[in-house]
């Protein structure tokens, strides 16, 4: 009983920090700024954490080589928010071995979930059905023809959104997807996609989803150089993702139609599943991060939310 009692007992000293590893995706768009700083707020030595965020640069290499260096370094908690969903099954299996829980976060993995401890995040393929029913509700029964500008290749975002998107679409026969490309969740991607889609399409186009807001800025960009007019006082309606601050000031302006909401700030629920490991208490296998979507004043829907300078002064990122 001693024996237990003193392990059980274990002193936290000042210096004992509970280390946490991030494999963190890199820094790709706002969404994932605020992310990271997020992150870096939320684990700090005061709360009793020592963070190491690794910024992966949207090279999945890199990720898995981040992981393996916090299994070296024997950390107590590794959280990965995973550049691809597939190919995860041996590096969990060694953090396991390793003893090292694992929380996967803001994304999916197609690995067996017997192989990490729990997941946060958000469900992307709801966004993309969110953004099909909004688009429904607002042509009524208006042809679509539509072009859509991917996130990364491989990355659950853009594989929910895309699917969600396309289970809705596939209900409006006069809808057609003309092209659909991947800009990589970057402002650089947004703008070559939206130039490429221009010269193949050019009038034949009036609705652009792009799968992240960076995307949308690159977009606007190609778009405003081709004196194609978008929003709700233009020819082309645009859909993004993320609700970042500035896709909010956009929707707020009229130049986004519709910005589906996915929350980034996601470290303090992770610190919560954390605190209950720490503790040996219960937790979520899994924890659904809520989001909503956003629409430029002047637009009444049921799916969204109309804009106001009010609800984006509110908003925390
Ligand atoms: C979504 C997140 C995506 C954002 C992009 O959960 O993984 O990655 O939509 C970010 O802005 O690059
Ligand atoms: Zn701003």
């Amino acid at each position: 009983a001693a024996a237990t009692l003193s392990m059980m007992a274990m002193p936290v000293y000042a210096d004992d920090l509970v280390t946490v590893g991030y494999a963190q995706v890199g820094h790709e768009s706002d969404w994932r700024t605020a992310n990271t700083q997020n992150y870096q707020d939320v684990f700090s030595e005061d709360a009793g954490y020592s963070l190491d965020l690794v910024d992966c640069d949207n090279d999945n290499a890199a990720q898995l080589e981040a992981v393996r260096t916090f299994i070296s370094k024997d950390m107590d908690y590794i959280v990965i928010a995973p550049i691809q969903s597939a190919g995860w099954d041996t590096v969990l299996q060694e953090a396991q071995d390793a003893g090292i829980p694992v929380i996967i976060a803001d994304r999916e993995i197609e690995a067996s979930d017997d192989l990490y401890d729990a997941w946060v995040g958000t469900n992307t393929t709801n966004e993309g059905i969110t953004a099909g029913n909004w688009l429904a509700e607002y042509l009524g029964d208006a042809d679509a023809n539509i072009l859509v500008i991917e996130g990364s290749v491989g990355a659950s975002a853009t594989l929910g959104r895309t699917d969600g998107f396309n289970q809705v679409a596939g209900e409006h026969d006069n809808w057609t997807i003309l092209d659909s490309q991947s800009g990589d969740f970057t402002q650089a991607g947004g703008q070559e996609v939206m130039e490429s889609f221009i010269k193949s399409y050019e009038g034949q186009f009036n609705v652009v989803i792009c799968q992240n807001d960076n995307e949308a800025y690159g977009a606007m960009d190609a778009m405003d150089a081709a004196g194609i007019t978008y929003g709700v006082d233009g020819d082309v309606t645009l859909i993004s993702f993320d609700a970042t601050h500035d896709g909010l000031q956009y929707t707020l302006d009229g130049k986004i139609n519709c910005d589906v909401e996915c929350n980034p700030i996601q470290a303090e629920t992770v610190k919560g599943v954390i605190e209950k490991m720490q503790a040996g208490e219960d937790y979520e296998k899994t924890t659904l991060v809520e989001d909503q979507a956003f629409v430029a004043p002047g637009i009444e829907s049921e799916y969204a939310t109309t804009m106001t300078q009010e609800v984006l002064d509110g908003r925390a990122y």
